[in-house]
């Protein structure tokens, strides 16, 4: 039995010796590697964390006190050491442990959303509640990268908690130098002056000689911006900036001296007030491959740059193409340049991709600015950001009607990542934004076609959404109906019975859906309508000509594209009924993408047996052997 396995909770490691706990170390991070180069999941980050988790966990009692994971992708040592080492190599599997803390799975877990910078907000009320609650012994324990302190939220929050003077708040940078890439900007500079320091050395004594109780110093925001400034070149005064701020700071040390750090916690949870420990880890240490991979450390495994044949690399290969047409082009990144397929953009082009950090509210509204100076900027980002910046989107470009081109990778089911990562949001709220057009790309073809269209758009913003994983294989158009394309009528002999369209992908599950309703003898037009906003008008009179419209989209069902389709019918007082499929309005748990969409009914045998129930209920007669079998639950083959 290993060390690991005998560690039910945290309890147990706290008799542990100095050497145990080494050995204890090795132990995680064979486990690590072994699994998640099995499984998928966040290898170089968690590597990095080692001995900081198990510092943590041996000077702090978890759940009374409570550690927030900022992202949470650097949970998985923390999972380790709370009982669930049996489970782990079930790690991102359907049923599985998830790939970042979750309240479900253990009581340690508390906040489980992936979206980055937030930990020290969380940590920010935990504090104050537990001081107005009377309960003053319970220390609040916040862990965040360098990379997601780029993050604005980050930044409000401490300036709030930079006048909490008595919280029981730790904050923890875990400064490795990287987000997905080398972390950028002022602060990185910042940090990377302080890393260097020689005063790093000296940092036992200066926990002894500084940390004792006194007095707080600085205007808070003001102080901070001055201390930006002034910080970058005076690497003699490493604390300046934070203790500018009016933090107390701590550092930087060694995070993977386990006794060090422990040592620094201990000082920090007795000082009785905010304290922010910056310690210096290394991005995949212990594994070869990660420690020099240059690209991202293996911040994922497999990576998760835009790899031949996916939706990212067709983007990315069409913006080279667009880019060395029009030199007003620019790319804007909030810390993916890889993942979301601008690397080759930012070759060719350097002076044209700005990468501003794990920062989508501000990539919006510089993206407007630069917008506004007579450029068109293409914002990259997951879709599941971009709700970050939906007031930024609104009120920013929107009102403005600045010619911004969105483009949302991983839009719809993404799958292990889980409830956090589901692109399943924009294209709701994106239908809310007066002036917003939003194309959905069926095709590697239709990416290329569509992002073209939508970066000649100049009188306001634009939305180019598409999947993550693999483009499936092309499919023509047969005739075009206002803007939209049809891919297929009603087979020979058959009526035009329902009109199916299917937003994005969805148009070709729809064509494998007529094949199933045929055999029925159910006729359908296949319509892509390339454009989900504004809906085609040419859809009023097309629905009248069938007895059912069925829309198809890989999105929330509230307020999306279905939605804006049976609206648009009801203007038109077109009296056709529709059926709306969509993703049911739940946070969706994770899985792979099939597995994902098959629980939400997205595949074609659910689809097809759900329409010929629908039109078997409107004409009974004609339909009604398929009818029956289909509500006897037989697939309708
Ligand atoms: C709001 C938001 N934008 C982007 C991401 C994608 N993302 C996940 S981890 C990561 C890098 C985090 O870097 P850091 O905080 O330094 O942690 P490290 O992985 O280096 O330990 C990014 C950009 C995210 N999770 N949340």
């Amino acid at each position: 039995m290993t060390l690991l396995e005998c560690i039910n909770g945290p309890e147990d490691l706290k008799g542990l010796s100095q050497e145990q706990l080494t050995r204890l170390a090795g132990e995680i991070r064979d486990l690590l590697i072994e699994t998640t180069t099995r499984t998928s999941g966040h290898l170089g980050p968690n590597l990095g964390v080692v001995e900081l988790t198990i510092a943590i966990h041996r000077v702090f009692d978890s759940p009374r006190d409570k550690i927030v994971f900022d992202t949470g992708h650097q949970a998985y040592v923390h999972k380790l050491l709370t009982g669930r080492v049996a489970r782990f190599g079930t790690l991102r599997q359907r049923g599985g442990l998830t790939g970042y803390p979750s309240r479900a799975e253990s009581e340690h877990d508390l906040v489980e959303n992936s979206h980055a910078s937030t930990s020290l907000s969380y940590a920010d009320g935990l504090a104050k509640a537990y001081k107005l609650r009377g309960e003053p012994d319970r220390t609040v324990v916040a862990v965040i990268g360098d990379g997601a302190l780029t993050g604005g939220m980050a930044w409000e929050a401490l300036n709030n908690i930079a006048s909490a003077k008595d919280s029981r708040l730790i904050m923890i940078v875990n400064d490795n130098g990287w987000s997905y890439q080398p972390t950028i900007g002022g602060l990185a500079e910042h940090l990377a002056a302080i890393r260097v320091n020689p005063r790093y050395e000296h940092v036992l004594d200066y926990i002894k000689t500084t940390l004792s109780r006194t007095p707080l110093v600085g205007a808070p925001i003001y102080g901070t911006l001055h201390g930006i400034k002034k910080g970058i070149k005076d690497v003699l005064q490493p604390q300046v900036m934070f203790e500018d701020l009016g933090l107390k700071y701590v550092g930087p040390i060694d995070g993977h001296d386990e006794r060090l750090v422990e040592t620094a916690l201990r000082h920090a949870r007795d000082f009785g007030g905010p304290v922010l420990l910056h310690v210096i880890t290394k991005k995949g240490l212990g594994y070869a491959e990660a420690e020099q991979n240059t690209v991202d450390c293996l911040h994922q495994v497999p990576a998760a740059g835009a790899a031949p044949g996916t939706w990212s690399r067709v983007f990315g290969d069409e913006m080279v193409a667009i880019g060395a047409r029009r030199s007003d082009v620019v790319a804007i990144t909030a810390a993916m340049l890889h993942p979301t397929g601008l690397a080759q953009f930012a070759a060719a082009f350097p002076d044209r991709v700005y990468d501003v950090g794990i920062a989508e509210q501000h990539a919006v509204t510089s993206a407007a600015g630069l917008a506004m100076a007579g450029l068109h900027p293409v914002v990259a980002i997951y879709s599941t950001f971009l709700n970050r910046a939906f007031d930024q989107t609104l009120m920013d470009v929107a009102l403005h009607q600045l010619p911004v081109t969105f483009v949302l990778d991983r839009a719809g089911v993404t799958g292990p990542d889980g409830a956090s990562h589901h692109g399943m949001w924009d294209g709701s709220i994106m239908q809310l934004v007066p002036g917003m057009k939003i194309a959905a790309p069926r095709d590697a073809r239709r990416v290329a076609e569509l992002l073209n269209e939508a970066v000649e758009v100049s009188g306001g913003p634009t939305v180019v959404r598409f999947p993550k994983g693999k483009v499936g294989g092309e499919v023509e158009a047969v005739a075009t109906l206002g803007g939209m394309d049809v891919l297929r009528s009603p087979a020979e002999g058959l009526a035009a019975d329902v009109l199916l369209v299917g937003a994005g992908p969805m148009a070709l599950t729809g064509l494998e859906v007529a094949d199933r309703l045929a055999v029925h003898g159910i006729g359908v037009t296949v319509v892509d309508p390339r454009w989900t906003k504004p809906v085609d008008e040419a859809l009023a009179g097309a629905a009248r000509q069938h007895r059912l419209v069925v829309t198809v989209e890989d999105n929330g069902r509230a307020g999306g594209f279905g939605d804006a389709v049976a609206r648009l019918l009801r203007d038109h007082d077109v009296d056709v009924p529709v059926k709306t499929f969509g993703l049911p309005q739940e946070f969706l748990s994770h899985g792979t993408r099939d597995e994902v969409l098959e629980e939400a009914g997205l595949i074609p045998q659910h689809l097809a047996r759900q329409i010929t129930e629908a039109v078997a209920r409107r004409s009974p007669g004609d339909v009604r052997e398929t009818a029956t079998a289909a509500t006897e639950g037989q697939p309708v083959e």
